[in-house]
């Protein structure tokens, strides 16, 4: 697919989620990049909002991207740095997206190539997989990594999380950034 336009179209806290269009949602731990990689893709400096701490995403934020589809950006899970109350307040969200009865939804699962996956990557994964979604691996800040560490990392990602369509990628260099938008329209 080609990006022909993305607008903001609100955030929300676990009611009134936008149902009406196909949904890509962007799940993964803080920090990796799950917000800066949405921009990248949709062509965008500042649309989503990203931070350089764990835990800028607070709200489940919809995307309406060429008229036809909603890039969900979803808050992160899983940093030790952040409160623990923050901590369950942001996964019993991100639970409640995952849990929306949508037809027609794909995630776009980003790790931090550089860390690989975390058992809770793991976890979500499996699940995903297991009630037949569509998930795409996006193995974001590859543009940290010299030729051989990339294979390394690509070969860890795959281990861990078997039959995944994994996608090297880079929100700064917009590596992966075409197959990326392929896989998902
Ligand atoms: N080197 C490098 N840095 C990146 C890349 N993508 C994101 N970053 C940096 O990683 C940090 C976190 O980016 P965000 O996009 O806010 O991460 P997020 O996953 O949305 O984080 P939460 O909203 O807290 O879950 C920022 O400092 C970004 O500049 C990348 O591809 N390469
Ligand atoms: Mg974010």
């Amino acid at each position: 697919m080609n990006i022909t336009s993305a607008v903001f179209v609100k955030g929300i806290r676990g009611t009134d989620p936008l149902v009406d269009m196909p949904h890509t949602g962007f799940i993964g731990r803080s920090n990796v990049g799950k917000s800066s990689l949405m921009n990248t893709l949709l062509s965008q400096k500042d649309l989503v909002k990203t931070g350089k701490t764990p835990g800028k995403t607070q709200e489940i934020n919809f995307f309406l991207v060429n008229k036809k589809y909603y890039f969900v950006d979803v808050p992160g899970y899983g940093f030790a740095n952040i409160p623990l109350v923050e901590r369950q307040a942001l996964e019993k969200l991100i639970v409640w997206y995952l849990s929306l009865p949508l037809p027609q939804r794909k995630i776009v699962l980003v790790l931090d190539a550089v860390v690989g996956p975390s058992p809770q990557d793991v976890e979500v994964y499996t699940t995903l997989k297991n009630d037949g979604v569509e998930v795409i691996v996006a193995a974001n800040k590859i543009d940290k990594l010299s030729g051989n560490e990339k294979v390394a990392a690509m070969k860890v990602i795959a281990n861990l999380l078997p039959q995944a369509h994994i996608v090297p990628c880079s929100s700064k260099t917009k590596e992966g950034r075409q197959e990326l938008l392929d896989c998902i329209g």
